[in-house]
C-alpha cells in the first residue's frame, strides 16, 4: 500500500464497480438538471415578484433582500392563470426532478469521496462550489417539498429560506455549469443518444476511461442498460408527475393528486373547493364575521362604514379567477361577485361613482354583451386587512394595476352562493393572477393610498 494512498473504502476508485458510471451519463442527466433547475430559478423569481414585495412589509417575507431584489417588477393582473400556471410548473417540476437529482448525486458519487479530499487551493474551492451546489440542492428541495406537502415544519421562514438557498445555490450552480458545460457537450457528443437507447444490458460496456474518474477502474458486468437505468429514472418522475400534476391542471385530473394533500376532496356544492386555511385555524370567531361586521373603507380623511347588506345593495359585479397558491395547488375558474375595487374607491372619492358603475352591469357578469368597464385612472394601492387579528397573511397590499383591473372584486358571494365563512365570508379579495396568499379572505379594512 503506498503510504500516501487512500483508506480502505469508498475513497479507493476500485470501490466503485458499476459499468454504467461514466461521463455520458452523468452528462444526460446533467443537461436534464440544467433545463430544469433553469426553469424552477426563474418561476421561482417571478412568485416572489408575484407577492409585490414593493408594497411593504405584508407583501415582502424577505425584506432585507437588498440587491436580490433588482429584478422585480409590478406583477401583472392578468391573464388570471399566470399564478396559476407559474406555481404549477415550479411545484411539479421541483416534484418531477427528484429521480433526476438522486441519479445525477449517483452518478458523481465517487467524486465526493476523492482522495487526498484537498490537492490545493483551486482544487479547495472547487470541492467548497462542490458542496453549495450539492448542499444548496438538497436545501432546496427539502424546503420546497416540506412547504407543498406538510404544515411546514423547518425551522424558520419557509420564504426566507427558499429565497436566500436559491441564490446561494445559483450562484454555485452557475460556477458549476460554466467549468462543466464543454465536457458535457463533447460527452455528448461523443455517444448518441439514439444508440444507447437500443443497447441491451448484454451489450452494455463501460464507457472508456477518462481524466473524469468517473468510470469504474474495475467494473462489474453489467446487470442494466444505459437504456434501464435512464428508464427507471423517466418511470419514477412519470409516477411523480401522475401524483402531483392534477392539483394545478384541475378538472377530473385533480382526483389524481394522490401526493397534493391539498388538492383533492374538497366537498361539493358552490363553495366546494380547497380551503387552505379555514376560518377556524385563523381564530376568526362567529362574533368577528357576524352582525357586527362592517367593511370600513378609507382614503385620506375620507372614511365609509359598510355593512353586508349595504354592500350588496352597490353594483355588483362577477369574475371567473381561480385561487393559486405558492404550494402549487389551485383551483379550477370559480366564478366571484361582488364589488369591483374601483367601485369601492369610487365612494372615498376615488374616480366617479357613476362613472364607475353607472346603471351598466348591474348583477350581472360582464362581458358576452361586449361592455367594456370604464377605464379608472389615477387608483391608487390599497392595503388590505381582516379580522384575523395575527400570522402573516392576516393582510396584504394590492397595486394600482391591481385595483384598476375590472375583475378585481371584493367577493361577497361564489358560484351564486354566500361564500362559506372559511372561504373568507363576509367578503374576500379575488383578484386576477393573484398568488393566494393575496387574496385575503375575512377583510374588514380597505385603506386606499396607503402603505403598511
Ligand atoms: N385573512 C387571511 N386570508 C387568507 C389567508 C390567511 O391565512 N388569512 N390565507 C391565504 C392563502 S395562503 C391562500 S392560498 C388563499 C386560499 O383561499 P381558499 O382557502 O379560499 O382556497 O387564501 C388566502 N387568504
Ligand atoms: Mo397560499
Amino acid at each position: 500500500m503506498r503510504p500516501d494512498g487512500p483508506p480502505p473504502g469508498p475513497a479507493r476508485p476500485e470501490f466503485w464497480r458499476s459499468p454504467l458510471r461514466g461521463p455520458w451519463l452523468t452528462s444526460v442527466l446533467g443537461l436534464v438538471l440544467l433545463v430544469g433547475v433553469t426553469v424552477l430559478f426563474v418561476t421561482g423569481l417571478f412568485s416572489y415578484a408575484a407577492y409585490n414585495p414593493g408594497l411593504g412589509a405584508p407583501n415582502d417575507k424577505t425584506p432585507d433582500k437588498g440587491l436580490l431584489g433588482f429584478y422585480l417588477f409590478p406583477w401583472p393582473a392578468g391573464p388570471p392563470w399566470l399564478y396559476r400556471l407559474n406555481q404549477g410548473v415550479h411545484v411539479t417540476l421541483g416534484v418531477v426532478l427528484v429521480p433526476v437529482l438522486l441519479a445525477k448525486l449517483w452518478s458523481v458519487v465517487p467524486k465526493l469521496f476523492a482522495w487526498p479530499p484537498l490537492r490545493s487551493v483551486g482544487h479547495a474551492l472547487e470541492r467548497l462550489s462542490l458542496l453549495l451546489l450539492v448542499g444548496g440542492v438538497f436545501f432546496e428541495f427539502a424546503t420546497g417539498l416540506l412547504n407543498v406537502q406538510l404544515d411546514y415544519v423547518f425551522p424558520g421562514s419557509f420564504y426566507t429560506l427558499h429565497f436566500y438557498g436559491a441564490w446561494v445555490f445559483i450562484g454555485a450552480f452557475v460556477v458549476h455549469v460554466a467549468l462543466r458545460l464543454p465536457l458535457m457537450v463533447r460527452t455528448l457528443r461523443s455517444r448518441g443518444l439514439r444508440a444507447e437507447l437500443r443497447t441491451p444490458a448484454r451489450r452494455t460496456e463501460p464507457e472508456p476511461p477518462d481524466e473524469t474518474g468517473l468510470v469504474a477502474p474495475d467494473p462489474a458486468p453489467a446487470t442494466m442498460s444505459r437504456r434501464g437505468a435512464l428508464g427507471m429514472v423517466g418511470a419514477g418522475s412519470f409516477a411523480l408527475f401522475a401524483v402531483t400534476a392534477g392539483q394545478s391542471i384541475g378538472g377530473p385530473l385533480r382526483e389524481t393528486a394522490l401526493l397534493a394533500p391539498r388538492g383533492r376532496d374538497p366537498g361539493t356544492g358552490p363553495n366546494g373547493f380547497q380551503i387552505n386555511k379555514t376560518a377556524e385555524s385563523r381564530g376568526i370567531r362567529a362574533a368577528d364575521i357576524g352582525d357586527g361586521w362592517r367593511l370600513t373603507v378609507r382614503f385620506g380623511e375620507r372614511e365609509e362604514v359598510l355593512t353586508r347588506q349595504r354592500l350588496l345593495e352597490l353594483p355588483q359585479h362577477s369574475a371567473a379567477l381561480p385561487i393559486a397558491c405558492v404550494e402549487g395547488w389551485s383551483t379550477d375558474d370559480q366564478e366571484w361577485s361582488g364589488l369591483r375595487l374601483t367601485t369601492l374607491a369610487a365612494l372615498v372619492g376615488i374616480g366617479r361613482l357613476d362613472a364607475v358603475d353607472g346603471q351598466e352591469g348591474r348583477d350581472g357578469p360582464d362581458g358576452p354583451d361586449g361592455r367594456e368597464a370604464p377605464e379608472v385612472r389615477d387608483v391608487p394601492d390599497v392595503f388590505v386587512e381582516s379580522a384575523q387579528l395575527a400570522g402573516s397573511f392576516r393582510s396584504a397590499g394590492l397595486r394600482a394595476n391591481q385595483v384598476r383591473d375590472p375583475r378585481s372584486l371584493l367577493a361577497l358571494r361564489v358560484n351564486g352562493a354566500d361564500l362559506t365563512p372559511d372561504h373568507g365570508y363576509p367578503a374576500r379579495i379575488i383578484v386576477p393572477a393573484n398568488p393566494g396568499v393575496n387574496n385575503t379572505k375575512w377583510v374588514t379594512r380597505l385603506t386606499f393610498g396607503a402603505r403598511p
